[in-house]
């Protein structure tokens, strides 16, 4: 990686504890991947991977209390599941804190939880990496939907959403943002 991701990643470092910032590496490399593979901005990826998850360590209080000082906006769901915040705080943060200009950076940061309709090759790119990094072991079909990352990334976030909905579907107490929803409908149907 280029000299200003180092300084980037050595920066994340002390924002985060030993597994999240393993897990951060992970989604970094695995981001250029699929940036080497789909032909996006390699060292974009890297640094949107690096930073995805900057204000994921912030506690929950600290991170309602940033979001109402810098007047970010929170939707009914994400007030009620504070599990959801980082991904908009993090875009947030990335700006104010860490100098990153780009949109598209800063977008796929935003977006890398639920997803949304429409992404772009950045956003999917974040959206997927952040699901089949190596050191994630937990959800079902991961060889399945790590092949499918790399031969259609469309049809892999698809699947992504479809395991995210049964996953969290058959959890208790684990209610599913809208957005994620509208996200599966919509790559649901690209793949038809
Ligand atoms: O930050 P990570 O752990 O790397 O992964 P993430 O940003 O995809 O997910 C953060 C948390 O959000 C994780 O515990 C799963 C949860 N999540 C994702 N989509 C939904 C969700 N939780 C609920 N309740 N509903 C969702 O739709
Ligand atoms: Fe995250
Ligand atoms: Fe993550």
């Amino acid at each position: 990686m280029n000299e200003k991701n180092e300084e980037l990643k050595r920066k994340i470092k002390k924002t985060l504890d030993r597994d999240r910032y393993q897990h951060t590496l992970g989604v970094a490399y695995t981001a250029a991947c699929l940036a080497m593979r789909y032909n996006a901005d390699m060292e974009d990826a890297i640094t949107a991977g690096l930073l995805h998850d900057c204000a994921k360590c912030i506690p929950t209080d600290e991170k309602y209390r940033l979001c109402n000082k810098y007047g970010i906006e929170l939707s009914e769901f994400e007030k009620e599941n504070p599990a959801l915040i980082h991904a908009k705080l993090g875009s947030y943060l990335a700006k104010s804190k860490y100098g990153i200009k780009d949109p598209d950076i800063l977008e796929a940061i935003r977006t890398h939880t639920t997803g949304e309709p429409g992404m772009s090759l950045m956003q999917k790119i974040i959206f997927t990496a952040d699901f089949i990094e190596p050191r994630r072991d937990q959800a079902q079909n991961l060889t399945e939907i790590r092949n499918l990352a790399f031969t259609d990334i469309d049809k892999a976030v698809g699947k992504i959403l479809f395991d995210t909905l049964n996953y969290l579907g058959k959890k208790k107490d684990s209610p599913i943002d809208p957005a994620t929803r509208l996200t599966y409908e919509y790559y649901s149907k690209e793949q038809q």
